[in-house]
């Protein structure tokens, strides 16, 4: 304590010195100026002009020395007074580590984690060499050490360690996943979410218990990646997905159509229709606009997250975002042939749905370069005109012609619907997915579906005179 000691007498010195200082200076007319000066009476009789300027200078020059001391002696005190701040913070912070082992963790925690963020802050914020966007991929794990398998396929297709940094936040504390994840080093960065409490479920939702974590962990995870690595884009990709060799070439072509159409929220790699055989395998470049948020692999921007962020359903998340107030007449991008696919039939999602159906979706295969391709065709006011043209131009048939293959003409055919159970019994038929989300069907856009059937394009339609979604189908 003998360097506090040597600083508490300096600083009454200064202190000190301060004071007479200052009075000295404030004993002396500081502020005359030349006139008031020569306005004084005693002056005015007695002393010449010269004389009287003589001393005028001699005044002034005297104030500024006083003044540049008073100021240096101003700096020496506010220099020793954070000094001693600083010292007394340090013994308070030294005496404070005694406390307790278990705080000083904690506080070490926290500050790993505070430069986590400050890093990957940096790199959510770089300039790159072609002005391209960063673009962050979330992977949200629990459980599943699998995760493996999907990190491996990010990591091999990755163009691009700085445009797609990989964030991997894990929930469950599983440990077994944990130590998987962990193997990845610095490849990836590991998030994880503390809390992990019991949710208190309605009794008639206990075995959904499962949807509402990941809704929780969602709202955690899509926070932190917005709000504190402060990312402007991301993608969603859950630890049961294979990806296509063009996933990300995918998200990067057709980001700058999310950015600029505001009747967007979306791009999903995902084609809830998209098994062989429905699909056009010869057209792996064509996308598509939907109001049918498909999810599965997906991109949302910063601004879209704000929006949800605040009112985020505690769970079943994905039926919430499909319902009007949240998409809110918006629509996704999704592609003809699927970027993605889930390998994981055991998870929350019932299997006899990936039994009966998600293990046929197609993934694609065929590299497609969307960034050299001109997008812009999937911007609302071209889409649109050119959609409904294409569409309602089609020959309309019934779904007997279609399947007795006697429809002679070439080209796409319409297959009107005008009911909900119209729609449920012709989708059945054909092997389309048969069901709606708040009056949605499953990739429609303006009610129109839009698949191959035994390589024919055909549109199951509405009227052209369609008004709009019935939230009461189901
Ligand atoms: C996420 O951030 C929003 C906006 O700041 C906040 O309202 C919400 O409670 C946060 N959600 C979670 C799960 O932290
Ligand atoms: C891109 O396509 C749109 C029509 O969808 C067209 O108007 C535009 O001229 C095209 N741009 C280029 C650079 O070819
Ligand atoms: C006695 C004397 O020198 N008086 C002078 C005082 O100052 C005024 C103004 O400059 C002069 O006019 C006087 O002569």
């Amino acid at each position: 304590m003998r360097k506090n000691q040597f600083i508490g007498v300096t600083f009454v010195c200064v202190c000190l010195w301060v004071v007479v200082t200052y009075y000295l200076f404030l004993d002396r007319p500081l502020n005359h100026k030349p006139d008031q000066v020569r306005d004084t009476p005693q002056l005015h009789d007695n002393i010449s002009l010269q004389k009287q300027n003589q001393i005028e200078e001699h005044l002034n020059l005297l104030e500024s020395k006083l003044k540049e001391q008073f100021l240096d002696g101003e700096k020496l005190l506010q220099d020793l007074k954070s000094i001693v701040k600083e010292q007394q913070l340090s013994v308070k912070a030294s005496e404070d580590r005694g406390v307790g082992e278990e705080e000083q963790l904690g506080r070490q925690q926290e500050e790993e984690e505070d430069e986590q963020i400050n890093q990957v802050r940096l790199l959510a914020k770089q300039i790159l060499p072609d002005g391209g966007p960063v673009i962050a991929v979330l992977v949200f794990a629990c459980n599943r050490i699998t995760v493996s398998k999907c990190i491996d396929q990010l990591l091999k297709y990755r163009p691009s360690r700085e445009r797609f940094p990989i964030i991997v936040s894990q929930d469950c504390g599983h440990r077994p996943t944990a130590d998987v994840i962990e193997l990845y080093g610095d490849e990836i960065t590991r998030i994880e979410q503390p809390d992990q409490s019991d949710i208190t479920v309605p009794p008639k939702e206990k075995k959904f218990k499962g949807y509402f974590k990941i809704a929780r962990h969602y709202g955690w995870a899509l926070n932190y990646t917005f709000f504190k690595f402060n990312f402007e884009t991301a993608i969603i990709v859950e630890d049961d997905l294979d990806i296509a060799p063009d996933f990300f070439e995918y998200f990067l072509g057709t980001y700058p159509i999310l950015k600029r159409d505001p009747t967007l929220w979306c791009v999903s790699a995902w084609n809830d229709n998209g098994k062989v055989g429905l699909v056009d395998e010869n057209a792996p470049d064509l996308l598509y606009r939907t109001d049918f948020f498909p999810g599965l692999g997906w991109m949302l921007t910063k601004s879209i997250w704000a929006e949800l962020a605040p009112k985020w359903p505690s769970s079943y998340w994905d039926d919430w975002v499909r319902q009007p107030e949240q998409r809110r007449n918006r629509a996704c991008i999704r592609p003809e042939i699927s970027r993605t696919r889930t390998f994981g039939k055991i998870g929350v999602s019932n299997g006899h749905f990936y039994e009966k159906h998600l293990k046929y979706i197609k993934l694609n295969e065929k590299f497609v370069p969307f960034t050299q391709k001109n997008l812009s065709y999937l911007l609302k006011d071209n889409y649109d005109v050119q959609f409904v043209k294409q569409v309602y131009e089609s020959l309309v048939v019934s779904y007997q012609e279609l399947k007795s293959g006697s429809i002679v003409s070439q080209g796409s055919v319409r297959i009107p619907y005008h009911t909900n159970d119209i729609y449920k019994r012709t989708a059945k038929m054909l092997g389309l997915m048969d069901d709606f989300r708040s009056g949605v069907p499953r990739t429609g856009y303006r009610g129109v579906v839009s698949f191959l059937y035994k390589g024919r394009r055909v549109y199951l339609a509405p009227n052209a005179n369609w008004k709009g979604y019935d939230p009461g189908w189901s």
